[in-house]
């Protein structure tokens, strides 16, 4: 009879999950017993980075992804990766250790008391199995509910205890048996209204959203503008984390403003809003407004039932997006509405007088030059987001990830995460100096596991996005915004990965070239750039 350990490796590896993410506690070990050689661990020093890897691993691979904490105190750390994967819809199934079940009651020491309680809010499913046979079945359900839209995070506590015990044959074979599809196809009539109404439409707009990409419909969404003519801007880019259209194209205008009055102002003129993908809108910071322009119709496709109860206002479509985009495809005529007005190109960002910092934007700039066809972004450099987008005008699916929750800790780690699931494509992670903290020791994991990422640290030593907003929130003289003297290139050599002080455009471009290069594991760059937020 095999036991709980054995059938729990056999229901990951019938669902492809070969890798595990995590940070290991004495809780961790039995389950670790043994670990077959089929299998990949990837350790992480500290809980957030091991989230933070999982969540870019599962959203550039697609498939559910094991992360394995330490009982309530990994819980505790991991809980803002666990708030990022949730609102980046990242597939993560999340295992804990506990105590052996005859410590529980008397809550000896490392007991996670009311362990399903912890991860509540930033999780699909929280269980701790009521036996041991039950472990696998609890794993299983929780591999289900994090695969089915709207993907994220689900979590189960295990006591310690229960890897060596006997499964129950039947419970494990019918559990292991299972498959379950979550590909909902939108409604049929009101995809075709929705056809008849964009035909009718003066001047349609569309706006896409990250789960154009993460459903597989970027050709459609492309199929769909050129058919119909569309202009498209992106979702704003607070919860824009991945890119749902090319930014190159021509129909494509740029990149909503996140604020109320804003966005509402930027669809402007336009009968019949679009949005696909997207929650109706990711806005921040409050800055109140119309929501709508008068006379502008909005329809939402969204795979996510309550991204489409919460929206305030248009009418909505639940299903598969890329399903509801081909379908939308077939069935719409070719427009003979005028072509959408390309964008001009930003403006030559110039190099600063002698010993100067270059501006956000100019080291944008250095880095589009230096940019490889098929790179990857992983973004977290706040007052230079925009800067970014608008010079890399990635064109490509699945080149660019960005944690659409606002919260820190998730750059350095996606990237780790994002290389280990695409090794053939260089992975360029941008990061302010200030972010990059909050992942730092994923650093050595990209160093011990050799992952050649390109790490690029822009280092303005401030908080310059919360001056910026300081100012926009009327908050004079706020403590805590400045960073003299951190120096990340110093602590990545700490930690095994090798770092260059640069300056100037053209050395900055050099080194990055050299940089994304060079395949054998990680390297670091290091820009000082000036004050300002870069919006181009
Ligand atoms: C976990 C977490 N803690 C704090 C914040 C608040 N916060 C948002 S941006 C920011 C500063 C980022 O600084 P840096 O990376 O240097 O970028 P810059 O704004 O200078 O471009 C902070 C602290 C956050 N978003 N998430």
């Amino acid at each position: 009879m095999s036991s709980v350990r054995e059938a729990t490796f056999e229901l990951f590896r019938a669902h492809g999950m070969r890798t595990i993410f995590g940070n290991p506690g004495s809780t961790e070990l039995p389950m670790l017993k043994d670990f077959p050689e089929d299998f990949s661990y990837i350790l992480g020093l500290q809980e957030l980075v091991v989230v933070g890897m999982a969540d870019g691993y599962a959203q550039a691979s697609g498939t559910v992804t094991h992360v394995n904490l330490h009982t309530a105190p990994g819980v505790g750390n991991a809980i803002g990766g666990l708030f990022n994967a949730q609102a980046n819809k990242a597939p993560l199934l999340v295992t804990a250790g506990q105590q052996v079940r005859p410590h529980i009651t008397i809550e000896a020491n490392l007991t996670n008391r009311d362990a399903t309680v912890g991860p509540q809010p930033y999780v699909k499913y929280s269980h701790e199995p009521p036996r041991a046979q039950d472990v696998p079945q609890a794993i299983a359900r929780a591999i289900h509910h994090a695969s089915l839209p709207p993907r994220g995070p689900a979590f189960v506590s295990i006591p310690m205890d229960d890897w060596d015990a006997p499964a129950d044959p039947d419970i494990a074979h019918n559990v292991l048996a299972r498959s379950v599809s979550g590909c909902s196809a939108p409604d049929a009539h009101a995809l075709e209204r929705l056809a008849r109404t964009l035909h009718d439409a003066r001047n349609p707009l569309l706006v896409a959203g990250p789960d154009i990409d993460a459903s597989g419909g970027w050709d459609a969404g492309v199929a769909l503008a050129e058919k119909q003519r569309l202009p498209v801007w992106a979702t704003p880019a607070t919860g824009g984390g991945r890119i749902g259209f090319p930014e190159a194209h021509p129909n494509f205008l740029g990149i909503l403003p996140p604020a109320i009055g804003a966005l509402s102002h930027a669809l402007d003129g336009h009968d019949l809003v679009l949005v696909i993908g997207s929650s109706v809108f990711p806005y921040y910071p409050y800055l109140p407004g119309q929501l709508l322009p008068d006379g502008t119709t909005l329809v939402q496709i969204t795979s996510d039932p309550a991204e489409a109860a919460r929206a305030p206002m248009g009418q909505a479509i639940v299903g598969d997006v890329a399903a509801a985009l081909r379908s939308l495809v077939e069935l719409v005529e070719p427009s003979a509405r005028q072509q959408p007005q390309p964008r001009a190109q930003p403006s030559d960002a110039a190099e600063p007088a002698d010993g100067e910092p270059l501006s956000g934007s100019a080291a944008m700039a250095a880095l589009a030059d230096a940019w490889p066809a098929d790179g990857i972004a992983v973004l977290e450099a706040p007052s230079s987001t925009l800067a970014l987008r608008n010079r890399l005008r990635l064109s490509q699916p699945g080149s660019y990830y960005f944690s659409s929750s606002g919260g820190l800790g998730f750059g350095i780690a996606a990237a780790v995460g994002v290389q280990l699931a695409r090794p053939h494509r260089p992975v360029v992670c941008v990061l302010g100096e200030g972010s990059a903290q909050y992942g730092i020791t994923a650093l050595w994991t990209a160093a011990t596991y050799r992952l050649p990422v390109t790490f690029l640290v822009l280092r303005n030593q401030e908080y310059m996005i919360l001056k910026w907003f300081a100012e926009l929130e009327h908050v004079a003289g706020a403590p805590g915004l400045d960073l003299a003297g951190l120096d990340v290139a110093a602590v990545a050599r700490a930690y095994g990965v090798p770092a260059t002080d640069v300056s100037g455009r053209e050395q900055l471009t050099d080194t990055l070239r050299t940089a994304i290069a060079a395949q054998d594991g990680p390297q670091l760059v290091q820009v000082p750039v000036a004050s300002g937020m870069w919006l181009e």
